[in-house]
């Protein structure tokens, strides 16, 4: 059995997790991810009959059942990842009833996984119908797009338009966008399934007052994403108490379709 903190999914999400630290987008125990492993690498690294502990999801997610996540624990700090990913991360599976939770590594000092579980299985259930390739839930609480929550629309129109306007790669990173929930109560249920009904529809979803959920098929991806909406959102908050000048026009956003083979989300350009 070769050692699992050499696995190439561990290398990279204890990179992935320092460097949203590094970026200052997950403050104390702000943020969590989960990766959606491979059976056989993980069969690699672990005995998968050696359950450690089991938990009740609080939900029931039959469509993930003996599926595979590396995620990240509640109350867990993304700062100390790097120095002990065995108390900080765990890996899990999700039993055949979809309703409970398999501990196979990690949680060291007895945690469990995040308090946004619902969010991440539920969204990983809509992303993977949409993209079979789906592996990355990632939640974090970035400046900038969190502060434009509070002086922008939240019509996710509007919201995408601008984000758009900021930077002219954006409508090529993300062409479906940006959905926005307006304040609700995390770590709840009813959280989790609102998030997931905005993944149908695009891979980042913006929580007023909060953060963002990003997804993707890997974790550099979901990364580029993220990053991509927090700079855009960066140069608005640049500019928002200026006179606007100039533009990325809606003809330009066209040649930017394309140019990079991309379609906007239907009905958000004229
Ligand atoms: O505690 O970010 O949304 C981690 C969070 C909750
Ligand atoms: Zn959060």
């Amino acid at each position: 059995m070769k050692d699992v903190l050499t696995a190439p999914f561990m290398v990279e999400m204890i990179r992935t997790t320092t460097n949203m630290y590094a970026h200052g987008w997950d403050e104390r125990n702000g943020g969590n991810i989960s990766l959606l492993l491979d059976e056989a690498e993980v069969k690699e690294y672990l005995d998968v009959t050696q359950v450690l502990r089991t938990y009740e999801a609080g939900f029931s997610a039959p469509s993930l059942a003996g599926k595979y996540f590396l995620v990240t624990g509640t109350g867990k700090y993304f700062k100390n990842v790097q120095y002990a990913p065995d108390v900080n991360l765990g890996i899990l599976r999700i039993t055949g009833d979809g309703e409970h939770v398999e501990l196979l590594w990690g949680y060291a000092d007895g945690g469990k996984f995040t308090s946004e579980f619902p969010a991440h299985m539920m969204s990983h259930v809509e992303r993977l119908k949409v993209d079979p390739e789906n592996r990355v839930v990632m939640h974090c609480h970035p400046g900038n797009l969190l502060a434009m929550t509070y002086v922008h629309d939240l019509d996710e129109v509007q919201f995408t338009r601008t984000l758009w306007q900021m930077c002219t790669e954006c409508i090529v990173v993300f062409p479906d966008g940006v959905n926005v929930l307006p304040w609700m109560l995390c770590g709840t249920n009813e959280i989790g399934f609102a998030t997931a009904d905005k993944m149908k529809t695009a891979r980042l979803v913006v929580w007023a007052q909060h953060g963002i959920y990003g997804t993707g098929k890997d974790l550099d991806e979901t990364f580029g994403l993220i990053e991509t909406a927090e700079k855009a959102a960066e140069i608005y908050l640049k500019i928002a108490h200026l006179p606007l000048v100039n533009t990325i026009t809606d003809e330009q956003m066209h040649l930017l379709e394309q140019r990079f083979g991309v379609k906007a989300r239907p009905g958000y350009l004229n």
